[in-house]
């Protein structure tokens, strides 16, 4: 197989004194963290579509970045060098996960989804063909049912029955190829599945059927042995004005609503959680504490910006208190995939490995020092002991369902006024936090 980036080696730690651009400061494999390896601990994926597709284009602009890798793009011979590409891509970065929709794989042919389906086979062949050997599979699929105009009023949310059966078609195909290719776990984001506007829109209709799409695809998925997790990737706008998957509670309840919640996880994408008027760690939180954490779309939004600009991760506060859910929850049964991409002036094959460097070392630095803060002990501590009144006597009763709305009352009127509040202590805690993150250690 011919190197098409000649010029990038094989990128190694050497730790945070190194200054070579194609070295790991923080993100060092072997390393045991709480048990466990960075490696372990950080299942990265390569976004087949930004990273192995994505030139630029904008809506102002063509292009800037050519990921052509020596083929006509819009050919088999393209999406073949695309492979190449992408394998060479991970090894060089030692990631073993990807993940992809189905028109990021071949070309979509718009006239036949056979020819469409028989592209994926011979593609998937190809894959399997070309990783062998090595350790690179599949983190999880996933059907574009955004980008054909047939899905401009939604897929599982169409108002056309011959829509709805192309976007089952595609589901059951993507899943296919997700079991084929050892996939972990299959996503639906809904980038179609809202509304412009209720003028014309059963809201209650288009959501039973998306729920109804969603239980085709466990009976399906469950028949051809594919044994991982569904995710729902919740966003709350864009490209729609509304989404029904508006953010990790909204999911959440739809998903217990339609009994798809023993089925189901979330993909919990950073620059969504924002979108949402969330924090990152919010959006975990909400996930984690339901049993629904399942995998990571890691990225960040501009603050400044009211779009999803899939940002390559390069805040370490934000990814720390990633991490910081992610330990507590006992680890993802999916991973942290790069839904990133290079900003459009960042357009040489040496920018595409900066990214990954860069959002690598963000994410092990995250880790590194959300594993010193449980260590360290004072937050947790500090909430534990914030609730200490709900341990003993009647808040002990309280926390055990033992007691009455009588018997609580009548111990107010007993105590005549609670105890003054204690302080929240925010402002000591985000400087503990700072200790921590600043500490010379790492
Ligand atoms: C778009 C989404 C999309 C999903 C997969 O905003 O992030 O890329 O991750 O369809
Ligand atoms: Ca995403
Ligand atoms: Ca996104």
């Amino acid at each position: 197989m011919t190197e098409i980036f000649k010029d990038i080696p094989v990128i190694k730690f050497e730790g945070r004194d190194s200054n070579n651009p194609f070295a790991f400061k923080y993100y060092d494999p072997e390393r045991v963290i709480m048990g466990k390896t960075m490696k372990e601990h950080l299942p990265f994926a390569m976004a087949w579509w930004h990273n192995l597709g994505a030139s630029g284009v904008d809506m102002f602009g063509a292009g800037t970045a050519d990921k052509s890798f020596g083929q006509v793009p819009g050919t088999m011979e393209h999406a073949k060098a695309k492979v190449d590409a992408g394998i060479e891509f991970m090894q060089k970065l030692g990631i073993e996960y990807y993940c992809f929709h189905d028109v990021d794989l071949v070309p979509e042919c718009v006239d036949d989804i056979n020819e469409t389906n028989r592209r994926l086979d011979e593609l998937s062949d190809y894959i399997l063909e070309k990783t062998k050997g090595t350790n690179i599979k599949c983190l999880w699929g996933t059907a574009n049912m955004f980008g054909n105009p047939r899905f401009m009023n939604g897929a599982g949310s169409t108002n056309s029955a011959e829509v709805y059966c192309f976007a089952a078609a595609q589901v059951k195909k993507a899943l296919d190829i997700t079991v084929k290719l050892g996939g972990r776990g299959y996503v639906f984001w809904g980038g179609r599945e809202g509304y412009e506007t209720l003028l014309n829109t059963d809201v209650k209709f288009e959501q039973e059927n998306i729920a109804n799409l969603m239980h085709m695809a466990v009976d399906y998925g469950r028949s051809i042995g594919f044994t991982g997790d569904f995710y729902i990737e919740p966003k709350p706008k864009e490209p729609m004005k509304h989404q029904y998957d508006f953010d990790a509670a909204t999911a959440i309840g739809f998903l217990k609503q339609y009994g798809l919640d023993k089925d189901f996880k979330l993909n919990i994408e950073a620059n969504h959680a924002t979108l949402a008027q969330h924090t990152f760690q919010h959006e975990l939180r909400i996930s984690a504490i339901n049993g629904m954490l399942g995998s990571i779309d890691a990225n960040q939004g501009d603050p400044l910006l009211g779009w999803d600009t899939d940002e390559f991760p390069c805040n370490v506060y934000d990814a720390m208190m990633c991490m910081y859910e992610v330990l507590k929850n006992g680890g993802l049964t999916g991973g942290f995939n790069f839904d990133s991409k290079n900003r459009r002036p960042s357009n040489t094959y040496a920018d595409m490995f900066h990214a990954f460097i860069l959002g690598m070392d963000t994410f092990a630095l995250g880790l590194i020092k959300a594993a010193e803060m449980i260590e360290d002990g004072r937050v947790d501590s500090f909430i534990e002991h914030r609730y200490a009144s709900f341990s003993t006597g009647i808040g002990a009763k309280i926390r055990n369902h033992e007691t009455t709305l009588a018997e609580l009352a009548q111990c107010a009127c007993e105590l005549k006024k609670p105890a003054a509040p204690e302080s929240g202590a925010q402002e000591y805690l985000e400087g503990v936090v700072n200790n921590i993150l600043f500490s010379s250690k790492n």
